[in-house]
């Protein structure tokens, strides 16, 4: 790869294959729940067995899925490349760490992790979470919820991101829709420092016309094509 520099963005589309629900496809995640019940910090305050509920389940279900060769590819690439490779995810599975990436970032956080929101303390938690927890930090009860970067928060790593997508001459979105900002403006801000630019995804998407670079396809055949 004539390059040294690459920051790729993931969506749910990289999951898909491993049997990760998307979020906008048919069928998907959206279409069964009304975001607004459960994706918001407002929903959480209304009603947080729901939020815990719809989490909990979600994160049950990381334990019968496993990466796929997408994931593999990534976690491949930045072990060969001589340059730089920042995974920026915008999936709360733990997929890409599980294939072996390291170098990655959780901007829309982690169903694996938990905080609390008396002390601000993160940790992780592989069961499920509901309204009696207390926090093995400050002692508080009710206070824990989810780590996961709701509408309406600031997603994680901001600084470190941009900081990237400045520094890069590569930029690859995989799987995702480019529905939800800041990460559906990547693209125009590494355009805008000189990177190239890439696509790789099953369905056109809002953001086509950005890249200079479109493959569509299954994210499995794309992506190590892609890398190699
Ligand atoms: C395949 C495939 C295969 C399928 N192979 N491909 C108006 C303008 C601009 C911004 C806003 C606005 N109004 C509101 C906003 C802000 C808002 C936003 O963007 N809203 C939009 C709906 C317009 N954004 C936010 O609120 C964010 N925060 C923010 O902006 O903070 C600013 C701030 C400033 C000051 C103070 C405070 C804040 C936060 C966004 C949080 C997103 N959270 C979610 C849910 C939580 C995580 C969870 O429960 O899992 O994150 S929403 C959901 O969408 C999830 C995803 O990470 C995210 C992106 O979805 P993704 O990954 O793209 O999935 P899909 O399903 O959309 O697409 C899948 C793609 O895969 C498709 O294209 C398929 O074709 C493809 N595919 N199979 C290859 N096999």
């Amino acid at each position: 790869m004539p390059f040294s520099s690459v920051v790729i963005l993931t969506g749910a589309g990289i999951s898909a294959e491993s049997g990760v629900d998307t979020f906008r496809d048919k069928g998907g995640i959206w279409s069964k729940v009304d975001l607004r019940d459960v994706a918001t910090p407002q929903a959480f305050a209304r009603d947080p067995e729901r939020v815990h509920g719809f989490y909990n389940e979600r994160r049950a279900g990381l334990k019968t899925v496993e990466p796929n060769v997408a994931h593999r590819a990534l976690a491949r690439l930045e072990q060969e490349f001589t340059g730089s490779v920042l995974v920026v995810t915008q999936n709360i599975d733990d997929l890409h760490e599980r294939a072996g990436s390291t170098n990655l970032l959780h901007m829309h956080g982690e169903l694996t992790k938990v905080f609390c929101t008396k002390c601000g303390t993160h940790r992780e938690e592989r069961g499920d979470l509901t309204t009696f927890d207390y926090c093995s930090h400050c002692g508080a009860t009710g206070t824990l919820r989810p780590d996961i970067v709701w509408f309406g928060e600031m997603p994680y790593h901001m600084d470190e991101i941009q900081e990237a997508l400045q520094r890069c001459d590569l930029f690859v979105a995989i799987g995702t829709s480019g529905s939800v900002y800041p990460a559906a403006g990547f693209v125009e801000e590494a355009q805008a420092n000189g990177a190239h630019t890439a696509e790789l995804n099953l369905e056109p998407t809002d953001h086509d016309n950005a890249f200079d670079d479109v493959r569509r396809g299954r994210a499995t055949e794309l992506v190590p094509a892609f890398v190699e």
